[in-house]
């Protein structure tokens, strides 16, 4: 225990055993590169991109220079019928950097907002276009889109929607990809499963008609659920399936982006161009909140160029959208990852990082491992009545050996920074297996 000039108890800490965290906390107090620094002294290697967002690494020069200098230029700037350089210039980059005609950004300061954003443009275009009966908003089994409502709704994970019951209507959700049976122990995309996306035109459009049915949002590949990539062919089924019945595809690419699954984006690195992009973490690499959907020409032609001249075009928008800050931070990050070249780095490390986790296939408990780019998932066997109990505990033993992995369920996810160096990956993947060996012991 470490003596502090501050008491734990007022913080009511977010997806945190508040009780259980304020008994044994565990508090960083610096970061730097691959490491954070804690409370104690230690330097803990970090396996998860803090919450998979410092992509880049750590308190990264150009990204702490810019958000030093800006906030002594232009703390803030009113973002309604107002603007200032930052959110420009932050979308001209993103166009970029986005395929195809991706080419139009609305600023948020989270994944949550993002994620709501879409939905509602998704309304609103169908709105615009003379269509206000396409409503039904569509999500998959085991997504994670967010704690807003609208991404609890067409969220698929159970524990995040049972305590607020008052969810979205015109709702459903496609089944999600996972099958051990088929797939367990892929490398990179399994080859089972592209049948599943046919449910969105024999289950879902024949339910409620394609004349009623808004869109569609996945995570292209799964993050928080426990790391599911998409079987080949899964992603460009949806598409087709989209495009045949009208319905905009959506993809929540808040983990995938900048460079997660060995390339730019998922949309780039899959080659399937969805509607709407959803983006945040990487974007500004961690450092300021911020999220961003990024649109298609279509969508953002059919909302603006159908209002009238001079009108607002969308209700829809935070005080905080394109933060002085935000924007900084995003321009230093982007500036980092293209300098660097981070997304050819991911693709190139990803064999060596596959390898390294797949040796931890012999070691006890061990049910599954799957990975793509410079991430991966390793799943436990459960516990008997302790769902997740055994990935806490190697998390626990991991953090007191000083690496920093990600649990969720019987899951560990690996998402490093894309700086990560070969021994630092052999350091994190040792420690694991140290930690599944000792968990089985005890
Ligand atoms: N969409 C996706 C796909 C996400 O992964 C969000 C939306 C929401 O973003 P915000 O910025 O509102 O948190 C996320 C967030 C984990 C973990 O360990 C994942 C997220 C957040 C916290 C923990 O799996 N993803």
């Amino acid at each position: 225990m470490t003596s502090r000039d501050y008491s734990l108890d007022s913080f009511w800490m977010p997806f945190t055993a508040n009780r259980g965290f304020k008994k044994l906390p565990r508090i960083l107090v610096g970061a730097r590169d691959m490491h954070f620094t804690a409370e104690d002294g230690r330097k803990i290697l970090d396996g998860t991109s803090g919450l998979w967002c410092t992509n880049a690494g750590h308190c990264r020069p150009k990204i702490v220079d810019a958000i030093q200098r800006q906030a002594a230029e232009l703390d803030y700037a009113p973002p309604f019928q107002m603007g200032h350089p930052g959110p420009f210039k932050v979308a001209e980059r993103l166009k970029r950097l986005m395929p195809a005609d991706l080419d139009y950004s609305f600023f948020t300061n989270s994944g949550s907002e993002a994620v709501d954003t879409a939905l509602k443009i998704a309304l609103a275009y169908h709105r615009a276009r003379g269509e206000p009966s396409r409503r039904i908003l569509v999500g998959r089994e085991r997504g994670y889109h967010g704690v807003n409502f609208g991404g609890i709704s067409v969220g698929g994970i159970p524990g995040n929607r049972k305590a607020f019951g008052n969810l979205l209507p015109h709702i459903d959700h496609l089944p999600h990809t996972h099958n051990p049976e088929q797939n367990s122990f892929s490398r990179g995309q399994p080859a089972w499963g592209a049948h599943l996306a046919d449910e969105l035109e024999t289950r879902i459009v024949a339910l409620h008609d394609a004349s009623n049915v808004a869109a569609v949002i996945v995570e292209p590949m799964a993050g928080s659920t426990g790391v599911l990539v998409p079987p080949k062919g899964y992603l460009e089924r949806l598409r087709a399936i989209c495009d045949k019945h009208g319905i905009l595809l959506i993809f929540d690419e808040v983990i995938t982006g900048f460079g997660r699954v060995g390339g730019a984006f998922a949309t780039s690195v899959f080659g399937v161009v969805p509607d709407m992009v959803c983006i945040a973490k990487g974007l500004t690499n961690g450092a300021v909140p911020m999220g961003a959907v990024v649109a298609r020409k279509h969508v953002y032609e059919a909302i603006v160029d159908g209002a009238p001249d001079n009108a607002i075009e969308l209700f829809h928008g935070y005080t905080y959208s394109g933060h002085p800050l935000a924007c900084a931070a995003a321009l230093g990050a982007l500036d980092t990852f293209e300098e660097e070249k981070l997304f050819d780095r991911s693709r190139e490390l990803a064999p060596y990082f596959e390898n390294a986790v797949h040796s931890l296939r012999e070691m006890p408990h061990v049910a599954d491992i799957r990975n793509i780019g410079l991430v991966a998932g390793i799943e436990l066997e459960p516990i008997e009545g302790k769902p997740g109990a055994r990935a806490f505990d190697a998390f626990l033993r991991c953090f007191e050996k000083g690496v920093l992995i990600r649990t969720t369920g019987d899951v560990i996810a690996l998402s490093p920074p894309l700086i990560i160096s070969k021994q630092q990956i052999d350091e994190i993947v040792g420690t694991v297996a140290d930690a599944l060996r000792a968990v089985a012991r005890s």
